[in-house]
């Protein structure tokens, strides 16, 4: 492979989003996956060149270092190398090549920093092959561990996928666990609509959204679709139906910015002429409100329990809390844009991040940059290389303050 791929950010994410390509577009790169271990694989190989120390952990995050002096002082700065199904190619690998290429300007810059700066690329953080979200930022940042038993709709184990994946990138890279950072940062693409309707390039995140996630699963009778009078049915998706309906009731009337998605729906046996016996479906909300989730949550639960005719698991595998931004640091950003004769926008962040979990351990703070017609979590998903790269001067000016006095 060619030395250092690219100092511009367009091109290394352009590169980067072959690992997982789909012939219709888009890219799918789920946690452990083969697509997923080349792009550790190429982001690794690619800081090596840049002198970076490069090192995994036991989860398959991927860390790329400058020392600084006082080596164990260290700032970090990175987002998730994982996607969802049909991505688009800037969501969690935009943060995670910023930061590499933040850091390693900077070094060429300046030499060596005073702290250590740390690029990350977290392994997992959609939630989309098993039933779990941000396992790379919570065990990095020691606030959760990831039952190695859960399994992926193939039945493969988290467990034995990360063990795989491990025993490959542990050739080539040291395998060790890493120090908590001092700070966090993330820059992200928005995701929503508002920069751009705003004409604005640059978003400095005040908090992150509280977000739930459900398996709901109803368990019906399998029957003859003919010979089964209506009466004597006990049809599994059309329970789903009702219930996802007054689910969606409820929502409407909370009103924005609740919001409520059934993203996932399985139905077996999925025979036109078989009444379904099983339905199970994904249940995401979120508002900044954690009252307000956790009321939505106790709603699912009672109309869940009045389908007495069923049996309905409501199985939650995520919950993570609403954060803050660090004041400080939220102050540093809007001082580093307003110096640069630019303007920003405050504005809170619906979609979840790998920040949030950090956000439990040490001071955080996001920037955010505009989102094409506020597409994301598909093909469509693009982002100009313009924003892309002011984005990135940002976070050096940011990392320059934090890291270089
Ligand atoms: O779903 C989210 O909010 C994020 O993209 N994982
Ligand atoms: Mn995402
Ligand atoms: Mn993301």
């Amino acid at each position: 492979m060619k030395q250092v791929i690219s100092q511009d950010i367009n091109e290394y994410l352009t590169h980067l989003g072959q690992f997982g390509q789909l012939e219709a577009g888009g890219v799918t790169r789920f946690v452990y996956d083969a697509a997923w271990i080349a792009a550790m694989n190429f982001v690794l190989q690619d800081a090596k060149f840049r002198g970076m120390n490069v090192a995994v952990d036991k989860y398959g995050n991927g860390f790329m270092s400058y020392p600084g002096i006082n080596a164990t002082q260290i700032v970090a700065a990175g987002s998730h190398l994982d996607t969802v199904n049909k991505a688009g190619i800037y969501d969690g690998s935009y943060g995670m090549a910023a930061a590499i290429l933040a850091m390693s300007d900077l070094f060429r810059q300046y030499g060596q920093p005073q702290k250590t700066m740390t690029a990350v690329a977290f392994s997992e953080e959609e939630g989309s092959r098993f039933p779990v979200s941000f396992s790379g930022s919570k065990h990095y940042s020691k606030t959760k561990e990831t039952d190695p038993l859960i399994k992926d709709c193939n039945g493969i184990t988290f467990g034995s996928a990360r063990h795989l994946a491990l025993q490959q990138l542990t050739t080539k890279y040291l395998l060790e666990e890493q120090p908590l950072p001092s700070e966090f940062f993330e820059l992200h693409i928005e995701q929503g609509p508002i920069l751009e309707e705003k004409g604005l390039q640059l978003g400095v995140v005040s908090s992150i959204c509280e977000q739930k996630r459900f398996t709901v699963t109803l368990h019906g009778q399998t029957n003859h679709a003919g010979t089964t009078p209506q009466h004597l049915r006990k049809d599994a998706l059309k329970a789903a139906v009702r219930l996802i309906y007054r689910l969606e009731k409820q929502a409407q009337c909370l009103g924005e910015p609740f919001v409520f998605t059934v993203g996932e729906f399985v139905v077996s046996p999925g025979s036109s002429n078989v009444i379904p016996g099983l339905v199970r479906f994904s249940v995401d909300i979120r508002h900044p409100d954690k009252k307000i989730v956790d009321g939505f949550e106790d709603f699912l639960r009672t109309c869940a329990a009045a389908l007495s005719a069923f049996t309905v698991e409501v199985y939650k595998w995520m919950d993570s809390l609403p954060a803050k931004m660090d004041k400080r640091l939220v102050k540093q950003f809007q001082k580093i844009i307003t110096a640069r004769g630019l303007d920003y926008l405050n504005l809170p962040s619906g979609a979840g991040h790998d920040t949030q979990i950090m956000n439990l351990k040490v001071p955080t703070a996001m920037l955010f940059v505009p989102s094409k017609a506020g597409i994301s979590h598909a093909p469509a998903e693009f982002t100009s290389p313009k924003d892309l790269a002011l984005g990135v001067e940002i976070l050096k000016d940011q990392l320059y303050e934090e890291c270089y006095h």
